[in-house]
């Protein structure tokens, strides 16, 4: 409860805090650990959205921090609560996301008696998040707060885990706020744009690959018509697809899991390689095969906003210590030679990219996911979000389906299962007049599918797609090709994915032949309710490219 005696409690200080810092979106599963902070909410204007599981709240949260390079904001009560929303807070450390996770604490008086859900949040998190700390003093919330954001904002961005002792939050004192955190653009310098420019100048076949965080659609934009004026092919890197239009005629391709071989093969041929953002991971580097460890043969310029990440891995030939939003409007300043060695390079790199994402390949099977994302392609506005999470059933989405606009693909490059649904709830929390769809696994979806939920009590529109197979697809296919025939762990027998939408108040709808999907998607948007469309597909229909049957057979012939 507010005073008007100029005291605040820990709580209201907290809460008060955030909206200096621009919070308006946050999640939540609530615990007593911290019923001072959740009090304070209750007269201040923050959406907060309780969930019914904890690594929800936190992927959630790390999906704002994804599409909007704000933190994403998560309260958790201590012990299980944290430990639940560890999930995210690993996605949002791989995919350099900036996220605050406010969790609870026991009171100051009882620590290290291993009180009741007492956990050591600097030892738990250290190794995952960019920083942890505990409030001590009530005093210190504006200062450690305002840390806070700075820390998950700025060089390579990342999660803060902010423990709060129960007593530090309802004592009550009097304290100014802090201002608002400022995000610090790191620029590069006019030595490493002309050094840039030389190396341009002096390449026969390069190429950009782009990836990371700290993009902007003004930086997009930007690098959209460098790559114009220097003919320039541009991938993106593993699941980072919404960084360039995917029908800008420079646009080469996504680069991340099973990649076009006709894009594989021009970054191996490329003697200039212009990555920007990304830190050049496992992914995007075919599992570290496409350049020699740490001296590249091919040249690479580094732009990463991150001075630790430069020379980690690969030594570039250039490493450019910059944010991808300075740096892209640094390019506004290079001029490419007059006579360009690899005129003609962008179409021919666009032009494969197009044929290869044309048309969906032939699968086992009465639906075909390929032919789903043509559709969803072709009829959903350019605004639209898709978001995914981890399964074989993601290799038709990057594939088919072709991102229009920054932020119009939200997936974890840390391959998180779980991720796409909470990712979807807070995309269409944030952007309510948005369409959103999610495109899930049945493995996947279920592992934070109670949260459907949660949709159903903000209702919430979301479409979630489920691709259900009745197997963890992934694994089965490394089963098959590593121990062909020897299936263990990997069925799945699944619930009644039309009857469970149902069940919880939302629209369901199965669909069993593609040509039926079109009317099941306009019912699921008529029906304005959080949706779930189950297509049954066929296990056998392992990739776009291969069989189950397929792989087994390869790797018995090979054993054999
Ligand atoms: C949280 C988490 N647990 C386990 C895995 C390992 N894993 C990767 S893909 C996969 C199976 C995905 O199954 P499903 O969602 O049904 O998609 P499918 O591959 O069948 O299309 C598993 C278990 C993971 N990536 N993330
Ligand atoms: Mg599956």
């Amino acid at each position: 409860m507010r005073s008007n005696d100029g005291t605040r409690t820990g709580g209201e200080i907290l809460i008060d805090q955030l909206l200096v810092h621009g919070v308006t979106h946050a999640f939540c599963v609530p615990g007593e650990s911290y019923l001072a902070a959740l009090d304070a909410f209750h007269d201040r204007d923050i959406k907060l959205t309780v969930c019914r599981h904890e690594s929800s709240a936190a992927m959630a949260a790390e999906a704002i921090g994804k599409a909007t390079g704000k933190p994403g904001i998560c309260f958790v009560t201590r012990g299980p609560g944290a430990t639940n929303a560890s999930a995210g807070i690993h996605i949002a450390r791989q995919d350099s996301t900036p996220m605050i996770m406010f969790v609870g604490q026991i009171g100051r008086s009882m620590r290290d008696r291993e009180a009741f859900q007492e956990l050591d949040y600097r030892a738990v998190f250290g190794t995952i998040a960019k920083f942890v700390t505990e409030i001590d003093d009530t005093a210190r919330i504006p200062e450690l707060v305002s840390h806070a954001f700075h820390v998950a904002v700025n060089g390579r961005p990342g999660p803060v885990v902010i423990a709060l002792p129960e007593d530090m939050l309802t004592e009550r004192i009097a304290v100014p706020d802090a201002a608002c955190y400022d995000q610090v653009e790191t620029w590069p310098g006019l030595t490493d744009m002309s050094r840039l420019q030389k190396l341009l100048w002096a390449a026969k076949k390069p190429v950009a690959l782009i990836g990371g965080s700290r993009w902007s659609e003004q930086a997009t934009a930007a690098l959209m018509r460098f790559a114009e004026r220097f003919q320039l092919p541009v991938a993106t890197t593993f699941r980072r697809g919404h960084l360039f239009d995917a029908m800008h005629p420079c646009y080469a391709g996504d680069f991340g899991i099973g990649p076009n071989p006709k894009l594989v093969a021009r970054v191996r041929a490329a003697d200039l390689v212009l990555l920007v953002g990304d830190r050049m991971s496992e992914m995007p580097s075919q599992s570290y095969t496409l350049f020699d460890i740490p001296e590249p043969q091919t040249k690479i310029v580094h732009v990463h906003p991150g001075a630790d990440e430069l020379g980690r891995v690969y030594h570039a030939h250039l490493a450019i210590n910059a944010t991808p939003t300075a740096f892209c409007s640094a390019l506004e300043g290079l001029q490419p030679p007059n006579e360009i060695p690899w005129r003609g390079e962008s179409d021919t790199a666009h032009t494969d990219y197009l044929a290869w994402s044309e048309k969906a390949t032939p699968v086992p099977g009465d639906v075909n996911l390929g032919e789903v994302m043509v559709w969803l392609r072709e009829n959903l506005s350019e605004d639209a979000i898709i978001t995914i999470g981890a399964g074989n059933f993601t290799g038709w989405v990057h594939r088919f389906y072709r991102v229009r606009r920054f932020g119009g693909l939200i997936g974890p490059t840390s391959g998180s299962m779980g991720y796409g649904y909470p990712a979807a709830l807070a995309m269409q929390t944030l952007y309510p007049d948005r369409t959103v769809v999610c495109i899930a696994g049945d493995g996947d979806f279920l592992m934070t599918g109670q949260d459907f939920a949660t949709a159903v009590q903000y209702g919430l529109p979301l479409i979630v797609i489920v691709s259900d197979n009745g197997v963890y697809g992934t694994i089965r296919m490394h089963q098959e090709r590593e121990y062909p025939g020897r299936t263990v762990a990997t069925a799945l027998t699944n619930p009644n994915f039309e009857a469970y939408a149902k069940a919880f108040g939302g629209f369901g709808v199965s669909v069993e032949k593609t040509a039926d999907f079109p009317a099941a998607f306009g019912a699921a948007k008529a029906s304005g309710k959080p949706s779930i469309i189950r297509l049954k597909i066929d296990p056998e229909a392992i990739t776009p490219a291969a069989t189950l049957a397929g792989i087994r057979a390869k790797s018995l012939a090979g054993k054999g």
